[in-house]
């Protein structure tokens, strides 16, 4: 009975804790070389590590990455972000009650990446205060996951190797191949890739790089190639030429860059949508879990997307993936932190073209101290 009053005793103290402080440092993260898609190229992964301090002692982190092309948030804006305007608004505030955290860091819209990365962050610090891994107090539906790993521009051959290099190694057999270059080019690159991983599951990403006459030339050739789906063919603004290539389209439309919110979402699953990318580096952990069930009641196929996370994003996405029992068998984008040639974390570990998930508390990693002071780019 004592022992027991000793346990409970122990165990409200520590989940009665405040954020006593919400830090945000730049780091320059070196890529093996650089990768390339329609919409930008990444030289360094210049992310941003978000740690949020408590008074327990314990300390949650995140990162988040600037992808100006998208969402319009650089480096310094999710550094200003983070520091002028999220940290004095959660200091005090119950890390466990995420919707009081959610609710103080309202009033500044947009800012996706910086936000998210501030929720994850905040997760991981409240897993680790009630003992529980961020995949299980999430739902636990599963401790394996298949990956996907996205291959990035290059000549086709180039591109072939990649994926080669990664079924051979690690057991990936799904592949996102960027596409949204040349057309001939397009399809040359899906070719050597089917050709050379020919049991593959394959889908591509244009990142709104066609025009709808691009997109419409290139899809008999994709069709024959076994293509499952086609992520963001067009300009978001093309909006009419996005309804008719969906409409007329033998492959799935994806949705990416056109739905970053739940209200976006609702949107494009009413249009031209009908494979929707839920990213954790910008919907965090509580609106994906609502998008996640916004795409269940429609029928609506729902994958884990990636926008180049490092390891320390990449195992966000693992937590959440783990959530449910259909995503867990729907192959996550969390390998493309094999791109880096230094992190800040234990990177997953791919074998057999599976991740394990992690049951420690939080996220389940800790920034190591040595990597941080080598990576940060603040002097
Ligand atoms: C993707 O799925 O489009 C590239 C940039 C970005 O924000 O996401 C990626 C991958
Ligand atoms: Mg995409």
């Amino acid at each position: 009975m004592s022992i027991q009053g000793d346990v409970l005793s122990t165990t409200i103290a520590s989940t009665d804790a405040r954020v006593v402080a919400v830090e945000a440092i730049p780091v320059a993260l070196p890529l093996r070389r650089s990768v390339g898609f329609a919409s930008g190229t990444i030289t360094i992964a210049d992310n941003v590590l978000v740690r949020v301090y408590s008074d327990a002692g314990l300390v949650g982190c995140a990162e988040a990455q600037p992808r100006p092309y998208t969402y319009g948030e650089t480096q310094g804006s999710i550094l200003r972000a983070v520091r002028d305007w999220f940290a004095p608004r959660l200091e005090g505030v119950d890390p466990v009650a995420h919707e009081r955290a959610r609710a103080v860091c309202a009033g500044l819209s947009g800012n996706r990446c910086a936000r998210a990365a501030v929720e994850v962050a905040l997760a991981d610090l409240a897993g680790q205060l009630v003992g529980v891994s961020c995949g299980r107090m999430l739902g636990g539906a599963s401790d394996s996951l298949p990956v996907a790993c996205m291959i990035s521009f290059g000549t086709p051959e180039e591109m072939a190797q990649d994926a080669v290099a990664l079924h051979e190694r690690l057991g990936i057999t799904t592949f996102k191949v960027k596409v949204g270059r040349d057309v001939a080019l397009d399809v040359a690159s899906v070719r050597a890739v089917r050709e050379a991983v020919r049991d593959a599951t394959l889908y591509v990403d244009a990142n709104r790089g066609w025009t709808l006459a691009q997109a419409r030339e290139a899809q008999p050739a994709l069709l024959e190639l076994g293509v499952q789906a086609i992520e963001e063919p067009l300009d978001l603004a093309d909006a009419a030429g996005r309804q008719q290539l969906s409409e007329a389209s033998p492959i799935p439309i994806g949705g990416d860059e056109s739905c970053l919110s739940l209200t976006d979402v609702a949107r494009e699953v009413a249009g031209p949508v009908s494979q929707v990318s839920i990213k954790i580096a910008r919907t965090a952990f509580v609106e994906s879990a609502a998008i996640l069930a916004y795409c269940r009641a429609t029928a609506t196929r729902a994958i884990i997307g990636s926008q180049y996370e490092g390891a320390l994003g990449a195992w966000a996405s693992i937590a959440f993936a783990a959530s449910d029992a259909e995503l867990a068998t729907t192959p996550i984008e969390a390998a493309n932190f094999l791109d880096l040639a230094g992190d800040l974390v234990t990177p997953p570990e791919i074998v057999d073209g599976r991740v394990t998930v992690p049951d420690q508390p939080g996220l389940g990693v800790l920034v190591d101290p040595g990597a941080l002071s080598r990576y940060r780019s603040d002097g």
